[in-house]
C-alpha cells in the first residue's frame, strides 16, 4: 500500500530555465533509476500533434512563449500521475512552473503518502539558452524555438513566474542547484551524485 511504499519512492523535480537540459537529463535518469519521466512540455506537444481540445488550448500559449494556464496544466499532470501508480518514483520535468502548481503537486503526492525528495536546478546563462534553442529550432519544428524574441520571452516568464518555485522548495531544504553548462555526460554525473546523497 502507499504507506509502505513511501520510503522507497524518489520523486524528483528537474528544474531550470527553458533549454537548460531538463528533458535531455531526464531521459538519461529514467534509464539509470527506473523512474517515470513526466514532461508537461512533451505531454502538451503530444496533445497538439493529435489536435485534441487540450492541445489546441495549449498551443496558443506555447507559441507565444507563455505558460499554459494552471488549471489546464495541473489537470493534465494529475491524470498522468493517477494513470501510473506502480512506479518507483517520478521525474517531473518542466513542472511545477508556478507556485500554485507546486502546491498542487505537494497535495497530490501527500494524498498518496509521498513527497518530493528534491528539486535539482540546472544553472545556464541566457546567451547559452538562446544559442541552444535557436540551434534546436533548425530541426525541432517547435514554434517556440524559432524566434529569438519568443525565446527571450520564455526566459522572462521563467524569471518572473517560475524561478520562485526554487525558493518554495528551498524552505523545506529540498532545493539544490548545479552547473548546467558543460558536456551532457558531466552534468548527468553531477545530478547522479546528488541523487545518491539523498536520504530516501
Ligand atoms: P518544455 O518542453 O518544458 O521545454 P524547455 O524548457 O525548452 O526544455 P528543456 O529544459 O527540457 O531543454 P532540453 O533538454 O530540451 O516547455 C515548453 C513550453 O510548454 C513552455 O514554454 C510552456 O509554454 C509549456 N509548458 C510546459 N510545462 C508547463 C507548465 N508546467 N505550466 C505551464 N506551461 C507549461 O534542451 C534544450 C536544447 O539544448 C536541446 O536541443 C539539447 O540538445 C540541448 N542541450 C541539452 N543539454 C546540453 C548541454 N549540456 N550542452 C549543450 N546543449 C545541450
Amino acid at each position: 500500500d502507499s504507506d509502505t511504499n513511501t520510503e522507497y519512492m524518489i520523486n524528483l523535480i528537474l528544474f531550470g530555465p527553458p533549454g537548460s537540459g531538463k528533458g535531455t537529463q531526464a531521459k538519461k535518469l529514467v534509464e539509470k533509476y527506473n523512474l517515470l519521466h513526466i514532461s508537461t512540455g512533451d505531454l502538451f506537444r503530444y496533445e497538439i500533434g493529435n489536435k485534441t481540445e487540450l492541445g489546441l488550448k495549449a498551443q496558443a500559449f506555447m507559441e507565444k512563449g507563455e505558460l499554459v494556464p494552471d488549471e489546464v496544466t495541473i489537470g493534465m499532470l494529475n491524470n498522468k500521475v493517477e494513470a501510473n501508480p506502480d512506479v518507483e518514483g517520478y521525474i517531473f520535468d518542466g513542472f511545477p512552473r508556478t507556485i500554485p502548481q507546486a502546491e498542487s503537486l505537494d497535495k497530490l503526492l501527500k494524498s498518496k503518502g509521498q513527497q518530493v525528495a528534491a528539486l535539482i536546478a540546472l544553472n545556464v546563462d541566457d546567451d547559452e539558452i538562446v544559442k541552444r534553442l535557436l540551434e534546436r529550432g533548425k530541426t525541432s519544428g517547435r514554434a517556440d524555438d524559432i524566434s529569438e524574441e519568443v525565446i527571450r520571452k520564455r526566459i522572462r516568464v521563467y524569471n518572473e513566474t517560475t524561478a520562485v518555485v526554487y525558493n518554495y522548495y528551498d524552505q523545506f531544504g529540498k532545493s539544490q542547484s548545479i552547473e548546467g553548462k558543460g558536456s551532457i555526460e558531466d552534468i548527468f554525473g553531477r545530478i547522479s551524485d546528488r541523487i545518491e546523497k539523498l536520504n530516501v
